[in-house]
């Protein structure tokens, strides 16, 4: 049965596609998509249509200003966690962390901090005087393809990583969750053959994650490399790494607050996940803030995936790191 591009989440519709993007379409390589049929290999990453469009806006029109302040990640890596971290620390001033009308307890992390791609690719010269500095962005664009006034400029960018097993597992659920009951469920064997072979949404994973890695090696004063796993383990360590690479760190009488355990309080699993927002809203792009919050833990790979695909996995990550200094 045919259904109506009016009756999809926005997330499903067909987007408006310029000249310029669809031009270029033709010329990529392609390969099926997790939820979409199609993605498009461009600058070695793999993109839905949307993101591609918004991906050329971006790269085109952004004016990035040198206090701006991004944080990337792959899909499924802590995006939701990282951007309410984040939030939390910059604008703790304006919005006292244990207030009850804190904007994190009525709005999904993912509304607070846009993707800058998904914005463009709604308008390709989008008003952001309204933003006061630091401007704080996310992204899970490469970092081959930021656009070339973030890479002029003195902007500071968090990248969070998140081990493959676990990240696999969690774009496997997520994806499943997105496709509506007439495309049916993709198989784990299936998608995972296609993350092997680098085709997910911003992959190949290991690309990605080197492309940020190798950047906070070199300039350490404007990339900051981060790793879930970690922020699970030594949160307190590393939210005070953060709000300093912010430019705002926890002050000794901040500490004397236990301001550290209030933000974490506010930003875990357990608080957004329980919030009524996240519960039963849903964002403009249409899909519902619960399907963020799945277990939000370090290790359920072991539910899923067979002792082969661990074998697999592990063996292309040891070859994809080696040398980098990188380690799961
Ligand atoms: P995105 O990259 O698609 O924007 P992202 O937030 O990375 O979303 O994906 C959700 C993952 O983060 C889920 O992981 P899981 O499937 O392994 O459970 C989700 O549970 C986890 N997550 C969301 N919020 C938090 C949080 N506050 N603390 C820890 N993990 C979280």
């Amino acid at each position: 049965m045919a259904i109506s591009q009016h009756s999809l989440p926005k997330y499903l519709q067909d987007p408006l596609v310029s000249k310029e993007c669809k031009d270029l379409m033709s010329t990529l390589s392609k390969n099926r998509g997790w939820v979409l049929p199609v993605m498009y290999n461009y600058q070695g990453f793999w993109h839905s249509i949307s993101h591609l469009q918004g991906v050329l806006s971006f790269q085109k029109h952004f004016p990035a200003q040198d206090t701006d302040i991004f944080v990337v990640t792959a899909p499924k890596s802590g995006t939701t966690w990282l951007k309410a971290i984040s939030f939390a620390i910059l604008n703790r001033t304006s919005y006292p962390i244990t207030s009850g009308d804190h904007p994190l307890l009525k709005t999904n992390s993912h509304e607070l901090v846009p993707f800058v791609e998904d914005i463009y690719a709604d308008n390709p010269n989008p008003d952001f005087s309204s933003m006061p500095p630091p401007r704080l962005f996310a992204t899970h664009v490469s970092h081959v393809s930021l656009p070339e006034s973030v890479h002029v400029s003195k902007c500071k960018i968090v990248y969070m990583c998140r081990n493959p097993k676990d990240l696999f597992v969690s774009a496997f659920h997520f994806t499943n969750k997105l496709r509506l009951e007439h495309m049916g469920v993709n198989s784990i064997e299936e998608m995972f053959d296609l993350f092997c072979k680098g085709v997910s949404l911003y992959g190949p994973y290991w690309d990605q994650v080197l492309g940020y890695w190798n950047e906070s090696l070199q300039r350490p004063k404007q990339v900051l490399f981060l790793k879930y796993e970690e922020m699970k383990e030594h949160p307190g360590t590393e939210l005070r790494k953060l709000a300093e690479f912010y430019g705002c760190p926890i002050t000794p009488k901040e500490e004397e607050e236990g301001i550290v355990d209030a933000i974490l309080r506010l930003c875990s699993f357990e608080t957004l996940s329980n919030l009524e927002v996240n519960k039963n809203g849903t964002l403009t792009t249409g899909l519902s803030n619960q399907a963020y919050f799945r277990r939000g833990e370090i290790g359920d790979w072991k539910n899923h995936l067979t002792a082969e695909m661990v074998e697999q996995l592990d063996m292309i990550t040891e070859d994809k790191f080696h040398g980098s200094g990188l380690t799961f």
